[in-house]
């Protein structure tokens, strides 16, 4: 496949962002450690823990029903705009769903309507460094 000149110059902004970057490594990592290298959420009885957990864009985010720990209940992971549904999950089963696109996404319990829950989905540092001069072309 023959690259469009679109996707040379993305290329290019992504290989001149590494470089720039390599040289900042201190800096980049100290901003990296401010997204969670977790990827887990514990459906609790009756909340989300973490209640907001903020991971890297393309993180796939797992949550496991761990009532049966307390008192055993059903409960579901259902995104506010419908874009993910774990339908109902029993104690001790899980359900997945990979974010691929920065935003915040907010969830609740169909069960228990008042159980909320947020994923904050930020692009990756390159992505935020260059995200606009990208969109621009
Ligand atoms: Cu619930």
């Amino acid at each position: 496949m023959v690259p469009t000149p679109r996707q040379m110059r993305y290329v290019a902004v992504l290989m001149l962002g590494v470089i720039l970057l390599g040289g900042l490594s201190t800096s980049q990592s100290a901003a990296s450690s401010a997204v969670a290298t977790t990827s887990n959420v514990s459906i609790q009885n009756f909340f989300f823990s973490p209640q907001t957990l903020t991971i890297a864009v393309g993180t796939t985010v797992t949550w496991t029903n761990d009532t049966d720990k307390t008192t055993p209940t059903n409960h579901t992971v259902t995104a506010d705009d419908s874009s993910f549904d774990s339908k109902t999950l029993t104690p001790g089963h899980s359900f997945s769903f990979t974010f691929n696109s920065p935003g915040t996404y907010n969830y609740h319990c169909n069960i228990h309507p008042f159980m909320h829950g947020s994923i904050v989905v930020q692009a990756t540092p390159i992505e935020q460094i260059f995200l606009p001069f990208i969109a621009k072309n």
